[in-house]
């Protein structure tokens, strides 16, 4: 494995709820680099990036603090397009889930360049697909999803030199469970691949994962967009926006075992994570222990 190069974006300007700034020191204090390091994989922690601060403001044409975003989003496009330049594997660490936008576009650049399909697994109790004329928040953290895809503003969907960054096609969204009427609306025109937790109860998360990374193969480049809010909040309470009824701890780690196996894993988000509401750093440890499982790391040895 290359050597994971890890980018912290402590910013909390596309949520609703203050915190999510503190996500990458907290997953220091829980030991992510030192887990990583334990799998013998090498790790490069970059620090944080720096970036504007959260105004605090209310939206302006349905976008909250849009240029506050396009900063940070700009900033996380090119620490993680440096990280590829570099041959390393980035793992951004937010930071809200609007840093999603910076790093898939940079993701998706990479790509292009290599000659490789994409697939993104997008780990959410949201959709994260509104748009600023629909949006009943203006929060730019639930709209990545549509931005990736070509829809917001060009300053906010445009780092690579070209729009949509992404597919639908190439995005699977698993855990979801809060969804806004306009976004279901969106979701089915675009007809994103939805595994919400009707569909993992009725299937079970094995199938799931089967189906989500059913089509790859060795020219796949496989990113993880992993919203922290995805986990059932008795597991996970340290996130801005817990939803009731997310995957288990066994479920989370069963997902987070089918990745490593198919060993296409190239990048990673790790965002939402909120320190100010997490109960003794559980949320930060619970998830470095996935994201060990993310590489590799098994009770037996297999095969
Ligand atoms: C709601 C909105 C949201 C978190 C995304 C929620 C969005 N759909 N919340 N990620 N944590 O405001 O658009
Ligand atoms: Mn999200
Ligand atoms: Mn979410
Ligand atoms: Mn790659």
């Amino acid at each position: 494995m290359k050597t994971i190069t890890l980018i912290g974006a402590p910013t909390d300007v596309g949520a609703s709820v203050k915190g999510a700034s503190m996500g990458p020191d907290a997953l220091r204090v829980a030991g992510l680099a030192e887990a990583l390091q334990g799998l013998n994989l090498q790790v490069i922690d970059r620090g944080n990036l720096h970036g504007p601060a959260n105004p605090w403001q209310e939206p302006v044409n349905g976008l909250r603090h849009l240029k506050e975003a396009i900063d940070w989003n700009q900033a996380v496009y090119d620490a993680v397009e440096a990280a590829f330049n570099d041959g390393q594997f980035p793992m951004m660490l937010g930071g809200d889930h609007c840093l999603a936008i910076g790093s898939i576009s940079a993701v998706a650049a990479h790509c292009r360049r290599q000659g490789k399909k994409l697939r993104v697994l997008w780990f959410d109790a949201h959709a994260d697909s509104n748009l600023a004329t629909i949006s009943p928040t203006g929060n730019i953290h639930g709209m990545p999803v549509a931005c990736l895809m070509g829809h917001g503003p060009k300053e906010l969907i445009d780092y690579a030199g070209f729009t949509p960054a992404i597919q639908p096609s190439d995005i699977r969204q698993i855990g979801i469970r809060s969804v806004d009427e306009g976004e279901k609306k969106f979701i089915h025109e675009l007809n994103i691949q939805v595994y919400d937790m009707r569909y993992i109860d009725e299937y079970g998360m094995r199938n799931v994962m089967s189906s989500a990374l059913a089509g790859l193969d060795a020219n796949t480049h496989l990113h993880v967009s992993f919203d922290i809010d995805c986990l059932d909040p008795s597991i996970a309470p340290g996130v801005g926006t817990a939803v009731m009824g997310g995957p288990t701890y066994r479920e989370a780690q069963l997902c987070m075992e089918m990745i490593a196996d198919t060993g296409l894993l190239g990048s990673l988000d790790v965002v939402e994570l909120n320190p100010a509401l997490d109960v003794r750093n559980q949320s930060a440890t619970l998830a470095v222990d996935l994201i060990e499982s993310l590489f590799g790391k098994s009770t037996l040895v297999r095969n």
